[in-house]
């Protein structure tokens, strides 16, 4: 089951306002997704999700099907109950993931044959297995299984012939992720993704086909592998504008703050990324006016917040009242600093706080701009106040 409703489009960009009506609830667009790969968004309680405002988050089919493996997913009757989180999750397919093992692991049509990371045993992925894993798991949205084409191929940048073979595997696997979706009536929705590399034509080429088979909402792969930023905004550009109107749009992986206003000013709904959980834990913090190191040494004496105008549990305390409204319960720039210099656990937890609050917390400012028709001044405010430096 999906419902999408547009509520809102901007008249300067082509960003649009959603609500997303998915089996385990709504999901108010644009909207960031929080990553969750092995079933728990790293070093982040369910409870504070929840008090951040996150309304859908991602786990991955991969992982958890090499742990704890699909007897335990199926005891539990699939991924909510496990990890006890109740609202909608979106699951990757496994494409990706078993793309990234490089070496280990060999692509034919028929599907990917690789090494169990874990075990070493020989293990075999195609689009009706991932399919069959994805329906076990029961999460409301399901990838299809794809090739997520290379930004360069054995030393060289991809050929459009290179890139023309993978994207066309791509939509033979959409063709079989659908037919087994169906067979297997899974309950919820099935998303096509668009490939095609950094060529504009084959991406084309790629969204017609798969507009065609009439998915209830469309993903963009393939980019964020490598390949310099104007590439990346030459497809954000070319690409999210052209899928149906009326229908839920994913940017796959993807990207810093700058990148996810840029997608949604190109027509973009929804977006994930490891960036906010993955350089909170190695001390990258997001803030108002721009990034911050916590370990550089000009912060050991700092009593401010991470920033300033932050109402996180991190920035805010229990308050919720940020510094610059006068709220001091905030931990400091200094404390955050010395857990990270200590190696304490409290260190990633509060920077992964901050850092996902940030982005979850962007993309509600930038539903406020589109629901109050401001969103070309909102654009113009954030890139300034980024740039402004903390
Ligand atoms: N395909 C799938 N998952 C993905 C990607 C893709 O191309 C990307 C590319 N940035 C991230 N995650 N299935
Ligand atoms: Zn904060």
């Amino acid at each position: 089951m999906l419902q999408f409703e547009l509520l809102n489009t901007d008249s300067a960009s082509h960003a649009r306002r959603g609500q997303l009506t998915l089996n385990h609830g709504v999901v108010q667009t644009p909207i960031f997704m929080p990553v969750g790969t092995y079933g728990t968004v790293k070093g982040v309680m369910p409870r504070s999700l929840h008090d951040m405002g996150a309304q859908i988050i991602l786990g991955n089919t991969f992982h958890l099907w090499m742990r704890p493996g699909l007897d335990i997913m199926q005891s539990f009757g699939g991924l909510h109950a496990f990890e006890k989180w109740d609202k909608p999750i979106l699951t990757d397919s496994g494409g990706f993931q078993v793309w990234s093992l490089g070496a280990m692991r060999k692509i034919t049509e028929e599907g990917v044959t690789f090494a169990s990371p874990v075990n070493g045993d020989k293990l075999f992925m195609s689009p009706e297995v991932s399919m069959q894993i994805q329906t076990i798991l029961n999460s409301d949205i399901v990838m299809q299984l794809d090739e997520c084409t290379p930004y360069e191929t054995k030393g060289h940048l991809t050929t459009e012939r290179e890139a023309r073979t993978s994207m066309e595997m791509s939509l033979r696997w959409a063709v079989r992720s659908k037919n087994e979706f169906e067979r297997l009536q899974n309950p919820n929705a099935l998303f096509g993704i668009v490939q095609g590399g950094m060529y504009l034509n084959l991406r084309e080429e790629s969204l017609q086909q798969l507009v065609e088979m009439d998915f209830p909402g469309y993903a963009i792969g393939g980019v964020s592998v490598g390949e310099p930023k104007e590439e990346m905004l030459g497809i954000m550009a070319h690409t999210p504008h052209r899928l149906p109107a009326h229908k839920p749009r994913y940017l796959m992986g993807v990207g810093t703050p700058e990148d996810l206003v840029e997608g949604v000013a190109c027509g973009v709904d929804m977006f994930d990324c490891v960036m906010p959980t993955r350089n909170a834990r190695n001390g990258t913090l997001f803030t108002r006016y721009g990034d911050l190191k916590i370990r550089n040494a000009r912060h050991k004496t700092d009593h401010q917040p991470l920033d300033t105008s932050c109402t996180c549990y991190a920035c805010a305390g229990s308050s919720g009242v940020s510094w610059d409204q006068g709220g001091r319960d905030g931990f400091s720039r200094a404390y955050l600093h010395h857990l990270d210099r200590c190696g304490e656990m409290l260190s990633p937890m509060l920077t992964t706080v901050h850092n996902l609050h940030y982005y979850l917390n962007l993309m509600r400012e930038v539903r406020e701009a589109l629901d109050a028709g401001q969103f070309s001044a909102f654009r113009a405010r954030f890139k300034a106040e980024r740039a402004r430096g903390v």
